[in-house]
Protein backbone atom coordinates (compact mmCIF):
# COMPACT_ATOMS: atom_id res chain seq x y z
CA UNK A 1 0.00 0.00 0.00
CA UNK A 2 1.47 3.11 -0.99
CA UNK A 3 1.26 6.01 1.82
CA UNK A 4 -1.04 8.93 1.40
CA UNK A 5 1.16 11.79 1.88
CA UNK A 6 4.17 11.98 4.67
CA UNK A 7 3.79 14.22 7.78
CA UNK A 8 6.15 15.81 10.06
CA UNK A 9 4.15 13.81 13.07
CA UNK A 10 0.92 11.90 13.20
CA UNK A 11 -0.93 12.62 16.71
CA UNK A 12 -2.61 9.27 17.68
CA UNK A 13 -5.48 10.53 19.45
CA UNK A 14 -7.40 13.89 18.95
CA UNK A 15 -8.23 14.13 22.68
CA UNK A 16 -6.83 17.40 24.87
CA UNK A 17 -3.00 16.53 24.12
CA UNK A 18 -3.36 15.39 21.02
CA UNK A 19 -5.37 18.62 19.84
CA UNK A 20 -3.61 21.29 21.35
CA UNK A 21 -0.62 19.43 20.74
CA UNK A 22 -1.34 19.41 16.23
CA UNK A 23 -2.56 22.66 16.98
CA UNK A 24 1.06 23.82 18.45
CA UNK A 25 2.73 21.87 15.77
CA UNK A 26 0.84 23.31 12.74
CA UNK A 27 1.54 26.71 14.21
CA UNK A 28 5.01 26.31 14.65
CA UNK A 29 5.09 25.79 11.04
CA UNK A 30 4.74 21.72 10.92
CA UNK A 31 2.59 19.29 9.07
CA UNK A 32 0.64 17.31 11.84
CA UNK A 33 -2.32 14.91 11.23
CA UNK A 34 -4.41 13.58 13.82
CA UNK A 35 -5.70 10.26 13.73
CA UNK A 36 -8.84 9.73 15.73
CA UNK A 37 -11.99 6.71 16.43
CA UNK A 38 -14.38 8.75 18.22
CA UNK A 39 -14.28 13.12 19.17
CA UNK A 40 -11.56 15.47 18.92
CA UNK A 41 -11.37 16.73 22.58
CA UNK A 42 -11.01 13.29 23.51
CA UNK A 43 -13.55 12.38 26.00
CA UNK A 44 -14.14 15.97 27.50
CA UNK A 45 -17.60 17.04 25.56
CA UNK A 46 -18.98 13.39 26.18
CA UNK A 47 -18.87 12.77 30.11
CA UNK A 48 -15.45 14.66 31.33
CA UNK A 49 -15.02 18.15 31.59
CA UNK A 50 -17.77 19.91 29.26
CA UNK A 51 -20.10 17.63 30.79
CA UNK A 52 -18.95 18.19 34.34
CA UNK A 53 -19.39 21.58 34.26
CA UNK A 54 -23.33 21.50 32.50
CA UNK A 55 -24.19 19.34 35.29
CA UNK A 56 -22.65 21.27 37.74
CA UNK A 57 -25.05 23.94 37.12
CA UNK A 58 -27.88 21.74 36.99
CA UNK A 59 -26.90 20.01 40.65
CA UNK A 60 -26.32 24.16 41.89
CA UNK A 61 -29.45 24.80 40.51
CA UNK A 62 -31.13 21.60 41.95
CA UNK A 63 -28.97 22.72 45.58
CA UNK A 64 -30.00 26.29 45.44
CA UNK A 65 -33.64 25.36 44.45
CA UNK A 66 -33.55 23.13 47.78
CA UNK A 67 -31.37 25.72 50.24
CA UNK A 68 -33.76 29.09 49.31
CA UNK A 69 -37.39 27.20 48.57
CA UNK A 70 -39.89 28.88 50.41
CA UNK A 71 -37.37 31.49 52.01
CA UNK A 72 -37.64 35.08 52.22
CA UNK A 73 -39.32 35.76 48.91
CA UNK A 74 -38.52 32.60 47.21
CA UNK A 75 -41.94 30.37 45.93
CA UNK A 76 -42.43 27.34 47.65
CA UNK A 77 -40.63 24.26 44.59
CA UNK A 78 -41.82 21.17 44.31
CA UNK A 79 -38.45 19.17 44.87
CA UNK A 80 -39.50 15.94 43.81
CA UNK A 81 -39.61 16.94 40.08
CA UNK A 82 -35.56 17.70 40.18
CA UNK A 83 -34.40 14.87 37.84
CA UNK A 84 -31.05 13.60 37.20
CA UNK A 85 -32.17 11.66 34.45
CA UNK A 86 -33.33 14.75 32.72
CA UNK A 87 -30.45 16.64 33.24
CA UNK A 88 -28.72 13.66 31.87
CA UNK A 89 -30.63 13.41 28.67
CA UNK A 90 -30.68 17.17 27.71
CA UNK A 91 -27.03 17.04 27.65
CA UNK A 92 -27.21 14.20 25.16
CA UNK A 93 -29.51 15.80 22.93
CA UNK A 94 -28.05 19.02 22.89
CA UNK A 95 -24.80 19.89 24.98
CA UNK A 96 -22.72 16.86 23.32
CA UNK A 97 -23.20 17.00 19.67
CA UNK A 98 -23.20 20.83 19.95
CA UNK A 99 -19.74 20.56 22.06
CA UNK A 100 -18.63 17.86 19.18
CA UNK A 101 -19.06 19.90 16.20
CA UNK A 102 -17.44 22.81 17.71
CA UNK A 103 -14.26 20.71 18.32
CA UNK A 104 -14.35 19.52 15.07
CA UNK A 105 -15.30 22.91 13.25
CA UNK A 106 -12.36 24.36 15.31
CA UNK A 107 -9.67 22.14 14.41
CA UNK A 108 -10.03 20.90 10.95
CA UNK A 109 -11.85 24.51 9.62
CA UNK A 110 -10.72 27.38 11.95
CA UNK A 111 -7.26 26.17 12.24
CA UNK A 112 -6.98 23.95 9.14
CA UNK A 113 -5.59 20.62 10.59
CA UNK A 114 -5.94 17.79 8.97
CA UNK A 115 -7.90 14.86 10.82
CA UNK A 116 -8.14 11.10 9.37
CA UNK A 117 -11.11 9.44 11.06
CA UNK A 118 -11.17 6.27 12.23
CA UNK A 119 -9.46 3.22 14.54
CA UNK A 120 -6.39 3.84 13.50
CA UNK A 121 -3.12 0.95 13.93
CA UNK A 122 0.43 1.64 14.68
CA UNK A 123 1.91 -0.12 12.63
CA UNK A 124 5.78 1.10 13.11
CA UNK A 125 6.97 4.37 14.96
CA UNK A 126 6.29 6.12 11.40
CA UNK A 127 3.76 4.62 9.81
CA UNK A 128 -0.38 4.62 10.98
CA UNK A 129 -2.78 2.07 9.46
CA UNK A 130 -6.51 3.41 9.13
CA UNK A 131 -9.02 1.48 7.29
CA UNK A 132 -6.88 0.28 5.19
CA UNK A 133 -4.80 3.62 4.03
CA UNK A 134 -1.28 4.16 5.11
CA UNK A 135 -0.08 7.44 7.11
CA UNK A 136 3.40 8.04 6.83
CA UNK A 137 4.67 10.68 10.28
CA UNK A 138 8.43 11.36 11.07
CA UNK A 139 7.10 11.49 14.42
CA UNK A 140 4.37 9.61 16.34
CA UNK A 141 2.70 11.10 19.30
CA UNK A 142 0.73 8.86 21.49
CA UNK A 143 -2.63 10.93 22.76
CA UNK A 144 -4.71 7.70 23.58
CA UNK A 145 -5.81 8.62 27.07
CA UNK A 146 -6.87 7.33 30.45
CA UNK A 147 -9.85 5.15 31.40
CA UNK A 148 -11.47 4.32 34.78
CA UNK A 149 -10.01 1.83 36.66
CA UNK A 150 -12.03 -1.09 38.30
CA UNK A 151 -11.65 -2.52 41.34
CA UNK A 152 -11.31 -6.79 41.01
CA UNK A 153 -14.71 -7.18 42.99
CA UNK A 154 -18.07 -9.72 42.99
CA UNK A 155 -20.19 -7.93 40.99
CA UNK A 156 -18.68 -5.06 39.50
CA UNK A 157 -19.99 -6.16 36.18
CA UNK A 158 -23.63 -6.27 37.62
CA UNK A 159 -25.99 -3.32 35.63
CA UNK A 160 -26.03 -0.18 37.94
CA UNK A 161 -22.29 -0.54 38.62
CA UNK A 162 -20.96 2.55 36.35
CA UNK A 163 -18.06 4.85 36.64
CA UNK A 164 -18.01 8.62 35.40
CA UNK A 165 -18.39 7.11 31.55
CA UNK A 166 -21.69 6.58 32.44
CA UNK A 167 -22.70 9.53 33.91
CA UNK A 168 -24.25 10.94 31.31
CA UNK A 169 -25.89 7.27 30.24
CA UNK A 170 -28.37 7.46 32.83
CA UNK A 171 -31.69 6.92 31.99
CA UNK A 172 -33.40 6.67 34.96
CA UNK A 173 -33.07 8.18 38.80
CA UNK A 174 -31.04 6.35 41.06
CA UNK A 175 -32.49 6.93 44.98
CA UNK A 176 -29.45 5.40 47.01
CA UNK A 177 -26.25 5.06 45.44
CA UNK A 178 -22.89 3.87 46.50
CA UNK A 179 -19.56 6.20 45.68
CA UNK A 180 -16.64 3.87 45.49
CA UNK A 181 -13.84 5.72 46.04
CA UNK A 182 -13.11 9.40 47.83
CA UNK A 183 -10.87 10.95 45.65
CA UNK A 184 -11.70 14.28 43.50
CA UNK A 185 -14.05 12.46 41.15
CA UNK A 186 -15.46 10.58 43.83
CA UNK A 187 -16.71 13.76 46.06
CA UNK A 188 -17.23 15.69 43.19
CA UNK A 189 -19.76 12.87 42.13
CA UNK A 190 -21.38 12.65 45.72
CA UNK A 191 -21.81 16.57 45.66
CA UNK A 192 -23.59 16.46 42.34
CA UNK A 193 -25.56 13.70 42.84
CA UNK A 194 -26.76 14.59 46.24
CA UNK A 195 -29.28 17.69 45.04
CA UNK A 196 -30.83 15.38 43.15
CA UNK A 197 -32.66 13.36 45.88
CA UNK A 198 -30.65 10.65 45.68
CA UNK A 199 -28.73 9.04 49.06
CA UNK A 200 -25.17 9.16 48.73
CA UNK A 201 -22.54 7.20 50.20
CA UNK A 202 -18.89 7.57 49.83
CA UNK A 203 -17.04 4.50 50.95
CA UNK A 204 -12.75 5.31 50.80
CA UNK A 205 -10.35 2.61 51.59
CA UNK A 206 -7.84 4.91 52.60
CA UNK A 207 -8.69 9.12 53.45
CA UNK A 208 -11.00 11.13 51.35
CA UNK A 209 -8.94 13.95 49.74
CA UNK A 210 -5.84 13.32 51.17
CA UNK A 211 -3.78 15.97 48.79
CA UNK A 212 -5.82 18.57 50.15
CA UNK A 213 -5.77 21.69 53.02
CA UNK A 214 -7.15 20.42 56.04
CA UNK A 215 -9.62 23.00 56.44
CA UNK A 216 -10.84 22.57 52.87
CA UNK A 217 -11.43 18.95 53.94
CA UNK A 218 -12.93 20.09 56.46
CA UNK A 219 -15.43 22.83 54.74
CA UNK A 220 -16.51 19.84 52.51
CA UNK A 221 -16.94 17.37 55.32
CA UNK A 222 -19.30 19.24 57.27
CA UNK A 223 -21.17 20.69 53.92
CA UNK A 224 -21.92 16.66 52.92
CA UNK A 225 -22.91 15.84 56.68
CA UNK A 226 -25.15 18.75 56.70
CA UNK A 227 -26.44 17.85 53.35
CA UNK A 228 -26.51 14.07 54.51
CA UNK A 229 -23.98 12.37 52.42
CA UNK A 230 -22.37 9.97 54.30
CA UNK A 231 -18.59 9.40 54.30
CA UNK A 232 -17.13 6.33 55.41
CA UNK A 233 -12.92 6.08 55.23
CA UNK A 234 -10.58 3.07 56.16
CA UNK A 235 -13.08 1.30 54.49
CA UNK A 236 -12.67 -1.88 52.25
CA UNK A 237 -15.34 -3.25 49.69
CA UNK A 238 -15.44 -6.63 48.83
CA UNK A 239 -18.56 -7.16 47.16
CA UNK A 240 -21.24 -5.65 45.42
CA UNK A 241 -24.13 -7.75 45.49
CA UNK A 242 -27.36 -8.26 43.54
CA UNK A 243 -29.57 -10.78 41.37
CA UNK A 244 -30.46 -8.78 37.86
CA UNK A 245 -28.82 -5.76 38.73
CA UNK A 246 -26.99 -4.28 41.64
CA UNK A 247 -28.53 -4.09 45.40
CA UNK A 248 -25.92 -3.80 48.00
CA UNK A 249 -22.32 -3.31 48.40
CA UNK A 250 -20.33 -5.29 51.25
CA UNK A 251 -17.25 -3.82 52.75
CA UNK A 252 -15.59 -4.33 55.69
CA UNK A 253 -15.13 -1.80 58.45
CA UNK A 254 -13.54 -1.85 61.37
CA UNK A 255 -13.51 -5.83 61.83
CA UNK A 256 -17.07 -5.42 60.68
CA UNK A 257 -19.00 -7.09 57.69
CA UNK A 258 -21.30 -3.89 56.68
CA UNK A 259 -24.06 -3.70 53.69
CA UNK A 260 -25.11 -0.65 52.18
CA UNK A 261 -28.31 -1.22 49.82
CA UNK A 262 -28.12 1.08 47.01
CA UNK A 263 -29.63 1.12 43.05
CA UNK A 264 -26.55 2.41 41.71
CA UNK A 265 -22.74 2.19 41.98
CA UNK A 266 -20.45 4.91 41.34
CA UNK A 267 -16.81 3.70 41.08
CA UNK A 268 -14.23 6.16 41.25
CA UNK A 269 -10.80 4.54 42.47
CA UNK A 270 -8.96 6.32 40.06
CA UNK A 271 -7.58 6.49 36.02
CA UNK A 272 -5.50 3.36 33.99
CA UNK A 273 -3.63 5.37 31.62
CA UNK A 274 -4.67 3.68 27.52
CA UNK A 275 -0.89 2.41 26.54
CA UNK A 276 -1.90 -0.75 24.64
CA UNK A 277 -1.65 0.82 21.47
CA UNK A 278 2.11 1.80 21.64
CA UNK A 279 3.59 -1.54 23.33
CA UNK A 280 4.15 -3.02 20.30
CA UNK A 281 6.45 -0.25 19.41
CA UNK A 282 8.44 -1.33 22.45
CA UNK A 283 7.96 1.73 24.72
CA UNK A 284 8.97 1.59 28.22
CA UNK A 285 5.54 0.92 30.43
CA UNK A 286 5.25 1.84 34.12
CA UNK A 287 3.74 0.13 37.02
CA UNK A 288 0.71 2.11 36.00
CA UNK A 289 0.41 1.32 32.77
CA UNK A 290 1.66 4.80 31.62
CA UNK A 291 4.11 5.04 28.87
CA UNK A 292 7.15 6.21 30.43
CA UNK A 293 8.14 9.77 29.11
CA UNK A 294 11.20 12.34 30.06
CA UNK A 295 10.69 15.72 30.56
CA UNK A 296 10.01 16.43 26.67
CA UNK A 297 7.73 14.03 26.75
CA UNK A 298 9.87 11.51 24.72
CA UNK A 299 9.70 7.78 25.41
CA UNK A 300 12.50 5.45 25.01
CA UNK A 301 11.85 4.88 21.49
CA UNK A 302 13.68 8.46 19.40
CA UNK A 303 10.74 10.17 16.94
CA UNK A 304 8.29 8.65 19.51
CA UNK A 305 6.00 10.95 21.79
CA UNK A 306 3.25 10.56 24.84
CA UNK A 307 1.36 13.04 25.79
CA UNK A 308 -1.75 13.36 28.33
CA UNK A 309 -3.27 10.94 30.03
CA UNK A 310 -1.51 8.01 28.61
CA UNK A 311 1.98 9.35 29.90
CA UNK A 312 -0.06 9.07 33.59
CA UNK A 313 -0.77 11.25 36.04
CA UNK A 314 -0.97 14.05 36.95
CA UNK A 315 -4.58 13.99 35.08
CA UNK A 316 -5.61 17.03 34.23
CA UNK A 317 -6.42 19.39 31.41
CA UNK A 318 -3.98 21.39 31.60
CA UNK A 319 -1.29 19.18 31.71
CA UNK A 320 -2.33 17.07 28.90
CA UNK A 321 -2.59 19.93 26.76
CA UNK A 322 0.50 21.05 27.95
CA UNK A 323 2.53 18.13 27.19
CA UNK A 324 0.89 18.12 23.74
CA UNK A 325 2.63 21.62 23.28
CA UNK A 326 6.01 20.44 24.43
CA UNK A 327 6.31 17.61 22.56
CA UNK A 328 5.32 19.74 19.19
CA UNK A 329 7.96 22.22 20.27
CA UNK A 330 10.54 19.40 20.65
CA UNK A 331 9.66 17.80 17.50
CA UNK A 332 10.06 21.57 15.66
CA UNK A 333 13.34 21.36 17.34
CA UNK A 334 13.38 23.03 20.23
CA UNK A 335 14.57 21.11 23.88
CA UNK A 336 11.22 21.89 25.42
CA UNK A 337 10.27 20.38 29.40
CA UNK A 338 7.62 19.94 31.28
CA UNK A 339 6.57 22.11 34.34
CA UNK A 340 4.71 20.18 36.87
CA UNK A 341 5.28 23.15 39.54
CA UNK A 342 2.11 24.53 41.04
CA UNK A 343 -0.33 22.52 39.50
CA UNK A 344 -3.86 23.77 40.86
CA UNK A 345 -6.80 21.38 41.78
CA UNK A 346 -10.16 21.30 41.39
CA UNK A 347 -13.71 20.19 42.40
CA UNK A 348 -16.72 20.92 42.16
CA UNK A 349 -19.16 20.90 44.77
CA UNK A 350 -22.46 22.19 43.49
CA UNK A 351 -23.65 25.58 43.98
CA UNK A 352 -19.73 26.53 45.21
CA UNK A 353 -15.93 24.87 44.06
CA UNK A 354 -12.69 23.83 46.07
CA UNK A 355 -9.79 25.33 44.33
CA UNK A 356 -6.26 25.23 45.58
CA UNK A 357 -2.48 25.36 44.41
CA UNK A 358 0.75 25.14 46.35
CA UNK A 359 1.35 23.85 49.48
CA UNK A 360 -1.34 22.92 52.41
CA UNK A 361 -0.44 24.12 56.00
CA UNK A 362 0.62 21.12 57.01
CA UNK A 363 3.07 20.81 53.94
CA UNK A 364 3.94 24.70 54.67
CA UNK A 365 4.39 23.73 58.30
CA UNK A 366 7.11 21.17 57.75
CA UNK A 367 9.05 23.01 55.41
CA UNK A 368 8.99 26.22 56.26
CA UNK A 369 8.04 26.56 60.33
CA UNK A 370 6.23 28.85 61.54
CA UNK A 371 3.99 30.01 58.74
CA UNK A 372 1.48 33.28 58.68
CA UNK A 373 -1.92 32.00 57.43
CA UNK A 374 -4.51 34.76 55.96
CA UNK A 375 -7.75 33.06 56.29
CA UNK A 376 -11.25 33.74 56.43
CA UNK A 377 -13.49 32.67 58.29
CA UNK A 378 -10.71 31.82 60.97
CA UNK A 379 -12.68 29.84 63.72
CA UNK A 380 -15.58 28.07 64.58
CA UNK A 381 -18.98 28.89 63.36
CA UNK A 382 -22.17 28.41 64.63
CA UNK A 383 -23.22 24.62 64.51
CA UNK A 384 -26.63 25.20 63.02
CA UNK A 385 -27.60 27.98 61.82
CA UNK A 386 -30.73 28.89 60.92
CA UNK A 387 -31.51 30.54 57.73
CA UNK A 388 -31.83 34.25 58.13
CA UNK A 389 -30.72 34.93 61.92
CA UNK A 390 -27.84 36.38 62.71
CA UNK A 391 -25.38 34.96 65.60
CA UNK A 392 -23.09 37.72 67.90
CA UNK A 393 -20.19 36.13 68.78
CA UNK A 394 -19.24 34.79 65.35
CA UNK A 395 -17.71 37.16 64.51
CA UNK A 396 -16.48 35.66 61.02
CA UNK A 397 -19.73 33.97 60.15
CA UNK A 398 -20.30 35.79 56.80
CA UNK A 399 -17.40 38.46 56.21
CA UNK A 400 -15.29 38.57 54.35
CA UNK A 401 -17.70 36.91 52.28
CA UNK A 402 -16.34 34.13 49.95
CA UNK A 403 -17.51 33.74 46.16
CA UNK A 404 -19.32 35.31 43.94
CA UNK A 405 -23.30 35.32 43.08
CA UNK A 406 -24.32 32.69 46.10
CA UNK A 407 -22.13 33.92 48.60
CA UNK A 408 -24.78 36.62 50.31
CA UNK A 409 -27.82 34.50 49.75
CA UNK A 410 -25.37 31.19 51.09
CA UNK A 411 -24.72 33.43 54.24
CA UNK A 412 -28.76 34.64 54.49
CA UNK A 413 -30.61 31.75 53.68
CA UNK A 414 -27.89 28.58 53.08
CA UNK A 415 -26.91 27.87 57.11
CA UNK A 416 -23.74 29.87 56.79
CA UNK A 417 -22.61 28.18 53.82
CA UNK A 418 -20.19 30.78 51.78
CA UNK A 419 -16.95 29.33 51.59
CA UNK A 420 -13.73 29.28 52.92
CA UNK A 421 -10.37 31.52 51.82
CA UNK A 422 -7.23 30.78 53.02
CA UNK A 423 -3.46 31.59 51.97
CA UNK A 424 -0.39 30.21 53.60
CA UNK A 425 2.51 32.45 53.20
CA UNK A 426 6.38 32.65 54.33
CA UNK A 427 6.90 35.53 57.13
CA UNK A 428 10.76 35.44 56.69
CA UNK A 429 10.44 36.00 52.96
CA UNK A 430 6.57 37.02 52.78
CA UNK A 431 6.23 35.20 49.62
CA UNK A 432 3.65 32.89 49.60
CA UNK A 433 3.34 29.21 49.40
CA UNK A 434 -0.11 27.98 49.09
CA UNK A 435 -3.87 29.13 48.00
CA UNK A 436 -6.73 27.85 48.91
CA UNK A 437 -10.30 28.39 48.66
CA UNK A 438 -13.97 26.81 48.57
CA UNK A 439 -16.16 29.84 46.84
CA UNK A 440 -18.49 30.59 43.62
CA UNK A 441 -16.39 31.60 40.51
CA UNK A 442 -12.80 31.76 42.27
CA UNK A 443 -11.30 28.89 40.21
CA UNK A 444 -10.44 31.13 37.55
CA UNK A 445 -8.00 33.31 39.52
CA UNK A 446 -6.29 29.72 40.32
CA UNK A 447 -5.00 29.69 36.54
CA UNK A 448 -3.30 33.06 37.42
CA UNK A 449 -2.56 32.63 41.30
CA UNK A 450 -0.62 29.27 40.25
CA UNK A 451 2.20 31.46 38.27
CA UNK A 452 2.77 33.80 41.03
CA UNK A 453 3.20 31.60 43.18
CA UNK A 454 5.99 29.96 41.17
CA UNK A 455 7.48 33.64 40.35
CA UNK A 456 7.38 33.82 44.06
CA UNK A 457 4.95 36.64 44.59
CA UNK A 458 4.76 38.25 47.84
CA UNK A 459 2.09 39.71 50.08
CA UNK A 460 3.78 43.53 49.23
CA UNK A 461 2.80 42.66 45.55
CA UNK A 462 -0.13 41.56 45.95
CA UNK A 463 -1.55 44.35 47.97
CA UNK A 464 -1.00 46.65 45.26
CA UNK A 465 -3.22 44.96 42.89
CA UNK A 466 -6.48 46.26 42.19
CA UNK A 467 -9.38 44.69 43.35
CA UNK A 468 -13.01 44.65 41.67
CA UNK A 469 -15.06 44.11 45.34
CA UNK A 470 -16.72 41.34 45.21
CA UNK A 471 -14.22 39.54 43.93
CA UNK A 472 -14.62 35.45 44.33
CA UNK A 473 -11.21 34.61 45.99
CA UNK A 474 -10.50 37.81 48.18
CA UNK A 475 -6.75 37.38 48.70
CA UNK A 476 -6.02 41.22 47.69
CA UNK A 477 -7.92 43.14 49.90
CA UNK A 478 -7.25 40.15 52.86
CA UNK A 479 -3.15 40.86 52.15
CA UNK A 480 -3.94 44.24 51.78
CA UNK A 481 -5.29 44.41 55.33
CA UNK A 482 -1.77 42.79 56.77
CA UNK A 483 0.91 44.14 54.41
CA UNK A 484 1.79 46.99 56.43
CA UNK A 485 2.74 44.77 59.25
CA UNK A 486 6.84 44.98 59.33
CA UNK A 487 7.13 41.59 60.94
CA UNK A 488 4.18 39.75 58.84
CA UNK A 489 1.80 38.05 61.52
CA UNK A 490 -1.07 37.89 59.59
CA UNK A 491 -4.27 38.42 61.50
CA UNK A 492 -4.15 37.99 65.28
CA UNK A 493 -6.00 35.52 67.14
CA UNK A 494 -6.10 32.86 64.05
CA UNK A 495 -8.54 30.28 65.98
CA UNK A 496 -8.37 26.56 63.93
CA UNK A 497 -11.61 25.22 62.32
CA UNK A 498 -12.55 22.51 64.00
CA UNK A 499 -12.30 18.95 62.76
CA UNK A 500 -15.80 17.93 63.54
CA UNK A 501 -17.57 16.42 60.64
C1 LIG B 1 -11.38 19.74 26.31
C2 LIG B 1 -10.99 19.14 25.04
S1 LIG B 1 -12.64 20.93 26.17
S2 LIG B 1 -9.82 20.02 24.25
O1 LIG B 1 -8.69 20.19 25.17
O2 LIG B 1 -10.34 21.36 23.90
O3 LIG B 1 -9.44 19.30 23.06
Amino acid sequence: MAPEKEYDAIWFGGGAAGRFGAAFHKALGGKPLIVEEHHLGGECHVCRCAFENFFYDQASMAELMRLYSGKSWYPNIDLSNISLAKAVESYRKVGQPAFADTMKHQTEKQLGIEVVWGKGKIIDKNTVEVDGKIYRGKNLVIGTGSRPTMPNIPGIDLPGVMTYRDHPEIRKDPKKMVVIGGGKIGIGKAAMFAPFNIEVTVLEKYTCLPKWDRDVRNFIFRDFKRRGIKIYEGIDVKEIKGKEKVESVVAQFNGETMEFPCDAVMVSIGLTPNSEPAIPLGVKIGKGNEIIIDEGCRTNIPGVYAVGDAAGPPYFMAIARKRGMIAAKNIAGEDAKMDYSFVPDHIYIPPLEATCVGLTEAEAREKYGDVVLIQVPWGPKPKDPKPGEYYPGFENQGLPVCGRMHTLNLFFYGQNRNGLVKAIVDPKSRKYLGFHSVGDGAKTAFQYLSYLLKIGWTVDQMANLHEIFLNAEHFIQLSRLVAGQKELKGFAAQVYLEDDF
